[in-house]
């Protein structure tokens, strides 16, 4: 499945990041829950290498939490903290921001000596649709920036300033020119970091059946009501998905677009249950 995923504006969007970190005390690595190593960029994390790291499990709600325990064990490391967050819940990042207030209290003392009422900066990135927007209104207590379950959303620089005293920057998402691994690319699209214009929904889906049949096949089952043999091909759990889900088209045969649509959107959405695609 080929996938044209690194539109010039995100190479320009980088640039300007890299720019703009020597500015900022702290970064905000948005992961989304569901496949967060996907979601690590080497060229952000080579940029942002010296920088003291809060990687932040976005999106916790969407999978269980012994999978968000896994996560962070394996995140955590010397520059870096991991907190696990759900942006729409209104107190859900205040570990985050104790965390921050923290990690910066020694350059705040430094600062209040010299006479200085210094406000600590974060930046916050992450790969499209990741939920950036979403926790900066979340940690702000009202709408500052524009959300939407829609990859570039964000463009151009935001500077914004919790209640707290604590300046955020919101950044456009970025994505990489070339992934390590298909299922990267594949995680990345499910999750809907990719703009689907882009991709192909019926081959997506497709892939999506295979990759999350092993672990989570009786959340397909109970979600179309269907029962997977094991010697189904998955051309026929398609079938079988269309004709529970009526996904016929005018000749009798099996509408794959409109149930791949249907496959994603469900996925997105939460609506086939907690999924951890790592
Ligand atoms: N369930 C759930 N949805 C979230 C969470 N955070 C963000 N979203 C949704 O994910 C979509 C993308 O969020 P947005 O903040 O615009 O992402 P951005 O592109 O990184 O700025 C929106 O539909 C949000 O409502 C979360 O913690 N849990
Ligand atoms: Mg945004």
């Amino acid at each position: 499945m080929a996938i044209q995923w690194f539109p010039g504006h995100m190479t320009k969007a980088l640039r300007q990041m890299e720019k703009e970190l020597k500015n900022v005390d702290i970064i905000f690595y948005l992961l989304d829950a569901r496949a967060p190593f996907s979601c690590l960029n080497p060229k952000l994390s080579q940029m942002a290498k010296d920088k003291q790291i809060i990687y932040v499990l976005t999106k916790c709600d969407m999978v269980e939490e012994g999978d968000i325990d896994r996560f962070k064990e394996k995140l955590k490391g010397e520059n870096c903290s991991v907190v696990a967050v759900n942006g729409i819940q209104s107190n859900s990042s205040k570990s985050l921001l104790f965390l921050t207030k923290n990690l910066v209290a020694e350059k705040l003392k430094r600062k209040a000596k010299l006479g200085i009422d210094y406000l600590p900066k974060a930046m916050v990135v992450g790969v499209p649709n990741v939920g950036k927007s979403t926790l900066i209104n979340n940690l702000c207590g009202k709408a500052k920036t524009e959300t939407g379950n829609k990859p570039g959303v964000t463009r151009g620089k935001q500077w914004v300033q919790t209640a707290s005293g604590l300046m955020l920057l919101d950044t456009p998402g970025t994505l990489w020119p070339s992934f390590e691994e298909d299922r990267v690319a594949r995680n990345l699209a499910y999750i809907g970091s990719i703009k689907d214009e882009v991709l192909d929904i019926e081959d997506l889906a497709y892939f999506f059946v295979l990759d999350t049949l092993p672990k989570y096949k009786h959340l397909i089952e109970k979600r179309y009501n269907i029962t997977i043999d094991k010697d189904d091909e998955y051309l026929d759990i398609l079938d079988k998905i269309c004709s529970s889900r009526n996904c016929v088209l005018k000749r009798g045969e099996p509408d794959y677009e409109r149930c791949a649509n249907i496959i994603l959107d469900d996925f997105r959405k939460g609506r086939m249950g907690k999924i951890a695609l790592e």
